[in-house]
């Protein structure tokens, strides 16, 4: 049985500041996702707390939502069978160290904040994420 699902993914502003956002959405590409919403924007830092939430008590949240919110990011809706994992997968590990030779995040992340790209974690946070940025 299909399960296709959508996904939330964003590519963050040490990608975009580099260029990369095209060789990013290249491996969206090649690894079967579509990318059926896009758009290029700059959020403040009240929205990258609101974002990003369910941090709150982590001791890295502050300077996560100073740097979320520091330059241009390229949010998308990307659309696969298994999205979600699909999409966690060719991200790979949080910290650009641990993640595995092929992944965006190996490929391109330069420290454990400034790993490239986000991606939703779960079928609900993918909901919530995708309604965050494009609920017209
Ligand atoms: P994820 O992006 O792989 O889902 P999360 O644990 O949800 O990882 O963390 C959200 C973001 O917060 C990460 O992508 C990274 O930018 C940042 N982050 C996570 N852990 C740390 C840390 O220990 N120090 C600094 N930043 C962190
Ligand atoms: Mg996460």
């Amino acid at each position: 049985m299909s399960n296709v699902e959508n996904t939330l993914s964003i590519i963050k502003p040490d990608a975009v500041e580099r260029n990369l956002d095209s060789q990013i959405k290249e491996m969206f590409i090649k690894n079967g996702f579509d990318i059926i919403k896009e758009k290029k924007i700059q959020i403040d830092k009240i929205e990258a707390e609101k974002f990003y939430k369910v941090h709150e008590t982590k001791p890295f949240y502050n300077d996560l939502c100073t740097y979320l919110s520091s330059g241009p990011i390229v949010v998308m809706v990307l659309e696969k069978e298994n999205a979600i994992l699909a999409n966690r997968e060719l991200m790979g590990s949080t910290n650009p160290k641990d993640a595995k030779e092929g992944t965006i995040r190996k490929k391109f992340g330069l420290s454990i904040d400034k790993n490239s790209v986000h991606g939703s974690d779960s079928l609900e946070n993918a909901k919530i994420e995708i309604d965050f940025f494009f609920k017209s």
